[in-house]
């Protein structure tokens, strides 16, 4: 089965069942199958077939979604991209997708003017099995350079069945959507769960804090997906607020990045829900979760989905005993195939069938496992990855910058956020710098804060030891 398949069981009875809000407008589940049927054609017309990519960088918004299920329906592969990224960094998942079109939202726009006028019956579709590619959703690995995780229809499928039944999302639910749709976190849990599922969904261009209060007051939603920067703006929520929102909810679930102990126990106590912390990957989907009836454990991220095998080894490849950490390896399928033409690195993601998730864990006597941290210098900043060495990169290639290192500092806020410290030649400026960085770098990777430095520590190999540089505090919190 693909996942229209799965998606049209869900639409048997409900073509007329308000499905989406968004800016305003709603929309019958009917409806979304039309728009996307028009969509398809309007793809079919421009020359796209199975197997050719389409890569998309929008803002969360109604076309977006007709474009993701035009591209199921025709077997063209979904690519979208981070919609804060620059040109430099689009430039590189263009090249290495090769899509027939990068969408932006001007020409999202041509392509709904386009889809309008076809019709809204069912275009001829491929057949498609499980297997067949839905999405390549670009992912970095510990090199600067990203590479393109290959998720299939299964992959999804297994995904968003995992999460209706063990967070028992149901045609009653009313989801907030309000995380992008460019991620694994939106798109393959929100999105999923929502066609699936046939429950009610508003969906926000984006989470702004600031109006985070009228549109959980105004919607009355039950479900919420957020990541644990959204968890700490929500705690500056006025009381009669946060208690008016726990009244309706029914669930809080927090992922894609640690969600600190207090911040849940802050949360509760000012809510009254215990936000339920689950744990996931792009290559992976969702690995492990608290469980909705029983113990959701601070600190932790509890335990391996339906169908997840879960292995923690040490550097020999041995099983670790419990209460020991190691590195995480799982297997299930929920896991990706490969990456997008990378035969290497797709086999060193593998060993023994099992993929290695670069964190590091340890397993309770009871099954709970902890993330204690990666093997990578990976920083997580408001719930987008950000890799050093991508910015150690671009910035070693700026005037006056003969070294640099990038490393996270913690934010109240956004968990991490990044700081560099550089060895400076002639001619470095640190505003001029910075200024580089906006215009070439998403805002989320601009460091914070350029700290001079006379020498980067390294080990006699040459490694540069992170831990040893200066101590930096985080200029951000608002
Ligand atoms: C942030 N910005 C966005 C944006 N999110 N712009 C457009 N669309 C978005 N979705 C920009 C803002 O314009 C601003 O830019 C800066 O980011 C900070 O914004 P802020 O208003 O101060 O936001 P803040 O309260 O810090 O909240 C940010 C956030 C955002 C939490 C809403 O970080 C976010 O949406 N994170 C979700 C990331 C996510 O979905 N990750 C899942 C990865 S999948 P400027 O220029 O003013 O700085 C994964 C697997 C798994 O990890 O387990 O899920
Ligand atoms: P990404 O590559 O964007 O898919 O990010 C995946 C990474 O996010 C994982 O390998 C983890 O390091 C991290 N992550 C996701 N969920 C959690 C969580 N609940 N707690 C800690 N880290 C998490």
């Amino acid at each position: 089965m693909n996942l229209i398949n799965l998606f049209d069981l869900s639409l048997l009875g409900r073509g007329g069942k308000t499905a989406l809000e968004f800016e305003g407008a709603s929309y019958t589940f009917g409806e979304m199958d039309a728009r996307a049927n028009r969509m398809a054609r309007a793809l079919t017309a421009r020359g796209f077939e199975q197997g050719g990519r389409l890569c998309v960088q929008l803002a969360n918004c109604v076309e977006m979604i007709d474009l993701y299920l035009a591209c199921l329906k025709t077997g063209v592969i979904f690519v979208p991209v981070n919609v804060l990224y620059k040109d430099r960094e689009v430039a590189h998942i263009v090249s290495d997708a090769e899509p027939r079109l990068l969408v932006t939202a001007s020409e999202a726009a041509e392509l709904a003017r386009e889809a309008a006028a076809l019709p809204a019956d069912r275009p001829a579709a491929p057949a498609l099995d499980g297997d067949a590619p839905a999405g390549i959703i670009y992912t970095s690995g510990t090199t600067g350079a990203s590479k393109g995780a290959v998720i299939t229809h299964n992959n999804l499928a297994t995904n968003a069945l995992n999460l209706i039944t063990c967070w028992q999302i149901g045609e009653a639910d009313r989801l907030l959507l309000a995380i992008p749709l460019f991620h694994v976190h939106g798109l393959g849990n929100g999105l999923h769960t929502w066609l699936i599922s046939g429950c009610r969904v508003r969906m926000l261009e984006r989470f702004e804090h600031r109006k985070a209060a009228s549109e959980f007051l105004d919607f009355r939603p039950t479900l919420f997906f957020g990541v644990p920067t959204i968890y700490v703006r929500l705690l500056d929520l006025p009381a009669e607020a946060a208690c008016e929102i726990g009244a309706f909810m029914r669930l809080f679930v927090s992922g894609s990045a640690p969600l600190p102990a207090q911040v849940l126990e802050d949360f509760e106590a000012r809510y009254g829900h215990r936000i339920l912390e689950r744990y996931g990957m792009t290559e992976t989907l969702m690995n492990m979760g608290n469980p909705y009836v029983g113990e959701r454990r601070a600190g932790t991220v509890g335990l391996p989905f339906p169908g997840v095998s879960a292995r923690v080894l040490d550097p020999d490849g041995l099983c670790v005993a419990d209460g020991q950490s190691g590195e995480l390896y799982v297997k299930g399928p929920n896991v990706f195939p490969g990456y997008w033409r990378r035969e290497e690195a797709t086999d060193a993601a593998f060993a023994d069938g099992y993929f290695r998730t670069g964190d590091i864990a340890v397993r309770a006597a009871d099954g709970y496992y902890t993330l204690q941290g990666r093997k990578s210098d990976l920083i997580i900043s408001g719930g987008f990855n950000i890799y050093p060495r991508e910015i150690e990169e671009f910035l070693c290639g700026q005037e006056g910058v003969k070294e640099a290192a990038v490393a996270g500092v913690a934010d109240r806020v956004r968990g991490e956020v990044p700081v560099a410290y550089i060895v400076a030649g002639a001619g470095f400026d640190a505003e001029a710098t910075e200024a580089k960085c906006r215009a070439a770098l998403a805002s989320f990777k601009v460091p914070r804060a350029f700290i001079a430095v006379d020498k980067l520590p390294r080990t006699a190999l040459g490694k540069i030891q992170k831990h040893l540089l200066p101590s930096a505090t985080s200029a951000s919190g608002s």
